[in-house]
């Protein structure tokens, strides 16, 4: 696979801007093909990801615990999504990290522009997720940063404006990284490993986590466009904060899309291709996707928790053995997002490009 240019292949239209403007027409660019464009009209307004109280892995009662680690398998098995409530992390800075990045997507031009980011590492404020010239954009700007390692976090590359942001994302990305341990553990007994191994093939302590903040603009043509096109995540496990009062996050179950409901202070948890890859396709990465409206902007900051880039990731012997057949080749993080990076978001493309040959 050829290597990241230098530079965006066009130049960078904020989406934001575009809202701000009042036109009552979005420009082609944001057009989708006609069968990428959302349903206004909800398949199944009933149905939701399952809800899971993390709290109670902590029970005394040996029966409400075993219950609570069968539902969170369940909800890998067959949603490969589900939301946490009672998960550890602070109410407060939930709230808060989500409107320190409000302030900041409500800050002046010139503040975000000095955050412009580049198609070599991401990391700032952008407006397009792949470097194809010609490509049909999403309606969203967005922020990413590194969290972990400590070799690639820069606060330098995180914004100065609001003043507490830094601080905040800090003890943010700490509660999260312990949420997102707490979750490995689960997930490997679940799949009937030691309760360490993702978490070790995840490199053990020397695990990636990075953010990216999406923020969505009004649309004032949302039956047109997405805010963020269907795909499956690259890295392991993704923990999102969704808007507190706005939905949009549509996830795709037996061929129809469910808009996700988020309860209060829950985190949205979903499997990551790295996972899938790991337990040999047992849990299965999931697509989804970001409807926009007319009337509401909405922000979410999803926290990825991905495996150290360099080390080749590939199923676990235990579940090769027991399902005599290993679906993947190995291949290491550093190269598998290297694909989206030039592509931006493709359904489920790539993790089924790893497939291996029969
Ligand atoms: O905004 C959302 O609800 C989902 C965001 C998402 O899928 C992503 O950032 O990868």
């Amino acid at each position: 696979m050829s290597s990241i240019q230098q530079d965006w292949p066009e130049p960078i239209v904020r989406v934001q801007s575009l809202s701000d403007s009042g036109q009552g027409v979005i420009p082609e660019r944001y057009v989708k093909p006609l069968g990428d464009r959302p349903s206004m009209v909800s398949s199944a307004a009933d149905v939701d990801i399952p809800i899971i109280n993390l709290g109670e892995l902590y029970s005394d009662d040996d029966r409400v615990r075993a219950n609570t680690i069968s539902q969170i398998n369940h909800a890998c098995r067959d949603w490969g999504f589900f939301q946490v409530v009672n998960h550890g992390v602070s109410p407060e800075l939930m709230d808060r990290a989500r409107e320190a990045w409000r302030e900041f997507f409500h800050s002046p031009m010139d503040v975000k522009q000095k955050h412009a980011n580049l198609p070599t590492t991401y990391e700032g404020y952008g407006s397009r997720l792949g470097v194809k010239k010609g490509a049909i954009l999403d309606w969203s700007d967005y922020y990413f940063l590194h969290y972990l390692p400590c070799s690639l976090k820069d606060y330098n590359k995180w914004p100065l404006l609001p003043s507490d942001c830094r601080e905040v994302i800090d003890e943010y990305g700490k509660q999260l990284v312990i949420l997102a341990k707490k979750l490995m553990k689960v997930l490997s007994v679940n799949l009937g490993l030691s309760e360490e191994y993702l978490q070790n093939a995840f490199g053990g302590e020397n695990i990636g986590a990075c953010l990216r903040v999406n923020f969505y603009p009004k649309c004032p043509q949302p039956d047109l466009t997405l805010g963020l096109s269907s795909h499956s995540d690259p890295g392991g496990m993704t923990l999102l904060l969704p808007d507190n009062h706005v939905p949009g996050l549509q996830v795709r179950k037996d061929g129809s899309w469910i808009t996700v409901k988020p309860a209060r202070h829950a985190f949205i948890v979903n499997i990551g291709d790295q996972i899938q890859v790991l337990s040999n396709a047992i849990y299965k990465s999931v697509e989804h996707r970001v409807i926009v409206n007319p009337s509401e902007e909405r922000v979410s900051l999803a926290f990825f928790y991905n495996p150290k880039s360099d080390i080749p990731i590939k199923p676990a012997e235990d579940l090769v053995t027991r399902e005599g057949a290993s679906l993947y080749q190995p291949m290491t993080f550093d190269e598998y997002r290297l694909f989206i990076r030039l592509r931006g978001p493709c359904g489920k493309s790539q993790v089924e490009s790893l497939k291996s040959p029969r």
